[in-house]
Formats: C-alpha cells, sequence, structure tokens
C-alpha cells in the first residue's frame, strides 16, 4: 500500500528523508539542474570525451560505487515494516516499557532471509530462513534476530564460520549456489553429532516454506527477562503465524525456484499491498531462574528446545506487517540487526553461541555499511534520539552543537548525563559468574540425539517421509561414499529405520559411528555418553508437527483459474467472488493474454498465459466449464499444457476444482484415473462445491494422499 494509513512513529520519521521525483526537474548530487542527460560533452560529436564533464564523471562515479558487500550470511532478504501489539502485560517477569503496558503498540521493521544463497539467489532453497524483528521502542532499538526453527546447527559461536565455509559454495569452483546438498557440508555434518537435531529440522519441509507468513520465527537462544524488582526468569520467544504454519514439496521448490525465484518476496509483497497483512502471536515460555537445572538438557544449549509440554507458550502479543519498504536498498538491505540492541528488562545469557553473536554482529556491519555511523542510516535510527560523546568517522549526519564530546565535563554542564535507573538506565543483569579459564564444552551439552528423535518422532508419517527423501537428495548429491556413510552412522541413533531406508537409497551400509568428536571432552566415547542418555521427558511433541497447526482459512492463499474464450461466467463468478471474501486471491489463467469474452458477453483480462507461469506459483486450481471455453483448453497446442497444470497440482497434492462441463479434462488428467475418494478433489457432480473447495484450500495439502496421488 503505497499510501497506506499504517503510519507510525518510525514510518513518520523516515518520511524526512523519502523523497518522490514527481514533477521535479533532473539535477546533479549538487542540485544543478541538469539540460542534457543524453550526451556528454566532447570536442566535436565525433570527438573525444572532455575529461571536465563534470556531469557524465559524477553520474559514472557513484555508478560505479553503488554495491556493497552482501551479508556474509542471510544475503538475500524480503523486509516490511509494521507494528507489534501487546495483548497481555508482562510486568511481573520483565520492565521492557513495549512488554508491559497492555494495548501499546511498538513500530517494527522485519527481515526475513535465507542464509547460505547470495542476494540473487533462489526464495525456495532448502535453507534456514531468517525472522529478524526490529522493534523502535520508547527506550531504544530492541533486535529479536530470530530464524524459522528453533534450534542451531552448533553449540558454541567458534564453530560457526567452520559450519558456514562448509555450507557456502565450495571455494575452488563456487559450485553450488544456495544449496547444502554437497560434499563439504555434510563433511562436516557428518563429524558434528550437535547438528543432528538442527538436521532434522533443515530436512523436514520446514526449510521449504509456502510464504514468510506461514513460518514460525524462534529467537532460539534462551535470554533472561529482568522485572522492577529484579527477579530473573529465562526466556524462549516465539513467533507463530496466524494462518499456520506450511510449507511446499520439494519437487515444487526446485520447479518455483526456475519459474518465479522470488516467489516468497513477491508474496510479501502482493499480500501487503493488497491489504492482507502477516500476522503472528507473539509468545513466550518462561522459566523462573531458579529452575535452571530442573531440565534433562541444558537451557544455554542451542541445539535444545523447551518442549511445548513441558513449558507452555504464553501468547501475549500480535506482530503485523503492514507496509511495503518504499525502497529496497535503503531500508531493507541497510538494515543493521545486532542481538545485543537491548533495552532495559531483557539480557543474555551465557550460551556460548549466543556470546560470539554479540560481537560478531557490530563488526560485520562495520565492513557491510563502511562506517561505525551505521545507526544514522534512517531504517537504523532510534526513535528515542541518541545523545553521547560520540564523534566524527565516515558519512556522519548528526550535527551535535557545543564544544564538549568528553566526560565528565564541567564546560557542557556535564551532559549528556548518565541515566538512573529509574530513569531507564541499562544495568546488566547481576550474575555471580566463577570457575575457572578453560576451553571446553559443557558435559551438559552432551546428549545430541534425544531431541533430534523427538522431533522425528512427533513429525506425521508424510512430513517423515519427505523429511526421509530430502536426506536421500541430499546425501545422493555427496560424491564420497565415506560420508555418506558416516551420515547414516548419525541417524542410526536417531531412527534405525531412516537409517537403513535413506542408507539403501545412497548405496551405503549402516555401520556404527567410529570417528574422533572434536565437540567432546577429549576423554569422551560419544557412544558411551549416549548409553547414558536419559528416559525424555516428552516423546511426541504435538507443536513440532505443521500438521497440527492447520488453521480454518483462505485468507492469502492464491488460486489458479484455467480459462478460455466462452468460460460459463456464473459460476465461475460465484467461485471466485466466495474465494475473494475469504481473502483468497484468484489469478486468471488462459490460453493466451488476449481479452476473452465470457458466455454473458462481458470481458475478462487474463493475468498470466498457460506458458508463463505453472501450477506451482497457486496453491489450488478451478477449472472453469462453458462448452466453448472446454473446447479451446482441448485443442492440442492447449491441451497439453492445461492437463499438465492439473497433474503438476495434483501430484503436489492440491485442491482442484473441474466445474460443469470440463469432464474431458479430468479424465484425461490423472485425476480420472484415482481409485478413492479425494476430499480436496471437487467435481461438477458436487453440492456446494465452493464451499468444498474453500474447505479443502484451507488444508493446505492432503499430503496423506501423496502416495495414492503419485501412484
Ligand atoms: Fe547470525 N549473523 N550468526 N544467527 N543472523 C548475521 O549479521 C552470526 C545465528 C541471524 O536480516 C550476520 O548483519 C554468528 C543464530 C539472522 O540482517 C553475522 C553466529 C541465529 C541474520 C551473523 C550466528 C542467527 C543473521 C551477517 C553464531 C538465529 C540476518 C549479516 C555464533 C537465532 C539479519 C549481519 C538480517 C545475520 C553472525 C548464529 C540469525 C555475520 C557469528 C543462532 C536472522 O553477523
Amino acid at each position: 500500500m503505497k499510501d497506506n494509513k499504517n503510519i507510525n512513529e518510525k514510518t513518520d520519521q523516515l518520511k524526512v528523508h523519502t523523497t518522490l521525483n514527481e514533477n521535479e526537474k533532473l539535477t546533479t548530487n549538487q542540485g544543478l539542474k541538469i539540460n542534457n542527460n543524453q550526451d556528454s560533452l566532447k570536442a566535436g560529436d565525433r570527438g573525444p570525451t572532455l575529461l571536465e564533464d563534470f556531469i557524465l564523471r559524477e553520474k559514472i562515479t557513484h555508478f560505479d560505487h553503488e554495491r556493497i558487500p552482501e551479508r556474509v550470511v542471510h544475503a538475500r532478504g524480503s523486509g516490511a515494516h509494521g507494528v507489534f501489539k501487546l495483548n497481555k502485560s508482562l510486568a511481573q517477569y520483565t520492565k521492557a516499557k513495549f512488554l508491559t503496558e497492555e494495548g501499546k503498540e511498538t513500530p517494527v521493521f522485519v527481515r526475513f532471509s535465507t542464509v547460505a544463497g547470495s542476494r540473487g539467489s533462489t526464495d525456495l532453497a532448502r535453507d534456514v530462513r531468517g525472522f529478524a524483528v526490529k522493534f523502535y521502542t520508547e527506550e531504544g532499538n530492541y533486535d529479536l534476530v530470530a530464524n524459522n526453527m528453533p534450534v542451531f546447527f552448533i553449540q558454541d559461536a567458534i564453530k560457526f564460520p567452520d559450519l558456514v565455509h562448509a555450507v557456502k559454495p565450495e571455494p575452488d569452483n563456487e559450485i553450488p549456489q544456495a544449496a547444502s546438498a554437497h560434499d563439504t557440508f555434510w563433511d562436516f555434518i557428518s563429524l558434528m553429532p550437535e547438528s543432528m537435531h538442527m538436521i532434522m529440522w533443515l530436512m523436514s519441509d520446514r526449510a521449504i516454506p509456502r510464504s514468510f507468513s506461514r513460518m514460525e520465527g524462534f529467537g532460539v537462544h534462551s535470554f533472561k527477562f529482568i522485572n522492577e524488582e529484579g527477579k530473573v526468569h529465562f526466556v524462549k520467544f516465539h513467533f507463530k503465524p496466524k494462518l499456520g504454519v506450511h510449507s511446499v514439496a520439494w519437487d515444487e521448490a526446485q520447479r518455483i525456484s526456475g519459474v518465479d525465484p522470488d516467489f516468497h518476496k513477491r508474496d510479501l509483497w502482493e499480500s501487503i499491498e493488497k491489504g492482507i497483512f502477516p500476522e503472528w502471536d507473539f509468545g513466550v515460555q518462561l522459566i523462573p531462574e531458579e529452575d535452571e537445572h530442573k531440565f534433562d538438557f541444558d537451557l544455554l544449549d542451542p541445539t535444545k528446545i523447551v518442549p511445548e509440554e513441558v513449558v507452555p507458550v504464553q501468547l501475549v502479543g500480535t506482530l503485523t506487517l503492514n507496509k511495503n519498504p518504499d525502497n529496497f536498498f535503503a531500508e531493507t538491505e541497510q538494515v543493521a540487526f545486532h542481538p545485543g540492541h537491548l533495552v532495559p528488562g531483557i539480557d543474555f545469557t551465557n550460551d556460548p553461541l549466543l556470546q560470539g553473536r554479540l560481537f560478531s554482529y557490530t563488526d560485520t556491519q562495520l565492513s557491510r555499511l563502511g562506517s561505525p555511523n551505521f545507526h544514522e542510516i534512517p531504517i537504523n535510527r532510534s526513535i528515542n534520539t541518541v545523545h553521547n560523546n560520540q564523534r566524527d568517522g565516515h558519512m556522519r549526519q548528526q550535527i551535535v552543537k557545543g564544544k564538549v564530546s568528553y566526560e565528565p565535563n564541567s564546560i557542557g554542564g556535564g551532559c549528556p548525563f548518565q541515566a538512573m535507573m529509574k530513569e531507564g538506565g541499562f544495568t546488566s543483569q547481576e550474575e555471580r559468574v566463577s570457575g575457572k579459564k578453560v576451553r571446553e564444552r559443557s558435559k551438559s551439552f552432551v546428549d545430541h540425539y534425544s531431541q533430534a528423535k523427538l522431533f522425528y518422532n512427533s513429525q506425521s508419517t508424510p512430513e517423515k517421509f519427505h523429511l526421509q527423501n530430502a536426506l536421500i537428495f541430499e546425501l545422493s548429491k555427496v560424491t564420497i561414499p565415506e560420508i555418506r556413510e558416516r551420515l547414516v552412522g548419525q541417524l542410526v541413533y536417531i531412527d534405525k529405520f531412516l537409517a537403513w531406508r535413506v542408507a539403501e537409497k545412497i548405496g551405503v551400509e549402516v555401520k556404527e559411528l567410529d570417528f574422533p568428536n572434536q565437540s567432546l571432552p577429549a576423554d569422551a566415547n560419544p557412544i558411551d555418553l549416549q548409553s547414558e542418555e536419559k528416559e525424555p521427558e516428552v516423546k511426541i511433541s504435538e507443536a513440532l508437527s505443521m500438521q497440527n497447526t492447520i488453521k480454518n482459512t483462505v485468507k492469502g492463499r492464491k488460486i489458479g483459474f484455467i480459462v478460455a474464450g466462452g468460460l460459463d461466467a456464473g459460476a465461475s463468478d460465484e467461485v471466485k467472488t466466495k474465494l475473494e471474501e475469504k481473502g483468497a486471491t484468484v489469478e486468471l489463467i488462459a490460453p493466451s493474454l488476449a481479452p476473452l469474452r465470457t458466455s454473458d458477453g462481458s470481458t475478462l483480462i487474463p493475468k498470466h498465459s498457460l506458458t508463463s507461469t505453472a501450477s506451482v506459483c497457486f496453491d489450488a486450481l478451478y477449472i472453469a466449464g462453458g462448452e466453448d471455453a472446454v473446447k479451446e483448453l482441448l485443442i492440442p497446442e492447449n491441451k497439453h499444457l492445461v492437463l499438465h497444470f492439473i497433474n503438476e497440482a495434483y501430484k503436489h497434492c492440491k485442491a482442484i476444482y473441474f466445474d460443469e462441463g470440463t469432464q474431458p479434462l479430468y479424465m484425461n488428467s490423472n485425476v480420472g484415473a484415482r481409485a478413492h475418494e479425494d476430499p480436496a478433489i471437487i467435481t461438477w457432480e458436487d453440492k456446494n462445491g465452493a464451499e468444498k473447495f474453500i474447505h479443502a484450500i484451507a488444508k493446505h495439502r492432503v499430503w496423506e494422499l501423496e502416495q495414492e496421488r503419485n501412484s
């Protein structure tokens, strides 16, 4: 929404820096009006260009320096503005103002990202997604730099460069782009048992979301809440999408990467432009400080979740994205997050992964944005004014008056003053810390398989099947058999059948693992340690299966209507209206982009032709009836394209509605050969077809019929 009403303190602040070229004259960067932007200044019209052409030089110089380094990880991103509304006060647990006043609204900017791929790679890579939220609070910026998976590959920051080097394209030939399916990634993983829980998440369909609006967000680490009295709680942060958690099939993801590599970016942009604002419930898991050691895992270990059955998630707020950025580079590219951007009432824990992150994020902005003044870039500015004695540096914007840039001072009347705690001055939580200086991993971090098992066992049968196939796909790309074998050796500790099934398909044998393990104390043997594994408190966690998150809504769904000249306008209009009333979008796909006439003489303009899009870009298909329309769809040059649409949507377990007169298409497609009832296939025989169609789309997919639909 270009000029929507979703204005808040932050978007207001950005306005000062926003410009529109409408009705303006072209100028140089110095404000000089330009009279000829077509030709450079030459010695004669066929002569050499003159060095004195300052207009040419300025233009080309600026162009030459337009690029900045992309993020070393999370390079590809999409962002949006929005608002966080607190529905339930957390004053009992934290003094952070944006979390204590019920009904309070805080402006936010959110950036979603893939991790491994370059800026120009595809949205649909199998990967973790970043979910970074900047809260512009009255007490300063608070960044919750989250992911769509609640655990991480490694337990200690010192392994992060190794992990990233392993997953990024291989350094000799820069292959493969935005993919973990290669030797170096699986070599590293197979030697890092602590990564196995995360690998279960990464091989699940969570790594190929249907949209950003259908992903969860997790703070991953345990953080701390501190209330006015100084009482401490550990806290885990959650964002739960109002539309449920949904993903596409891997085969679909691969096709989308070709047909529309910007699939997620486009979905986010278009949803917001249409006013279908993505929304999440914000939740917290709270653990009193004194209960820190009550769990069969360590709260400081980022490869572990706190199962919701053990500590329920309390939903306390709503995150809504309601405004697209005006400029991708200025906002989405230049936004700089940092887990160390805190407000009073929130603090870190000693999670050794988090501790390393606290160094990395400012450091990386220095090379990416080129100056310690990156906080002055409009998107990064706090809505609370900034007052300190930091000065100068590249691209300084603020003009601070006066002689004083030190403290203590008397010349400036002592300003700016330190703030007392009661005035909102930040104080770190007082924590007793003692211990020998050691380069070691805590023994409480050693159980690497219980929660990997918990995740796997909590998946529905189709989800397990997809996970298994993802492992087979990925490991089949590994050229070194020993790596494949070693990884299978890890899977044995999670699920023997899974290990056996994968091994069979990737041509290795299931062997017991036997290799040096760098993440364990030197004297520990991983197998012995595993045999000490405790019976877990929770064996199945419902929250871990996407199947359990289905909501009864078609909001934000995109439905492809396959139409042709002479279509039965009455019938298709009825379905379209009902879908649109419920927040879905309908797009017409026809043999060509030429306007077409309906049975009642009205004109329709198709958005797509049968060759310019594909079924993978839609959640469901409606095949419009009408004698002439069906005839046209059946002519040889159209028939195979239409059947391809239908068969592919069928294979990907989508809802398909065949309206009156489309029997020949139905019979010629794979749908006609189905042996059993299928709730997501609606035909001309169904009474209340539109309602059934809507119901089927709301279920997302009939994954449980995948085997049958593909047989
Ligand atoms: Fe990051 N991470 N990270 N990370 N991370 C970056 O910062 C890093 C980790 C996450 O949209 C970088 O500005 C280290 C966990 C997101 O701009 C960099 C370690 C989680 C984003 C960096 C981690 C994240 C980043 C690259 C291990 C989930 C994108 C560019 C110690 C909780 C933010 C940048 C955006 C980006 C370092 C691990 C989330 C290099 C050293 C765990 C969402 O600073």
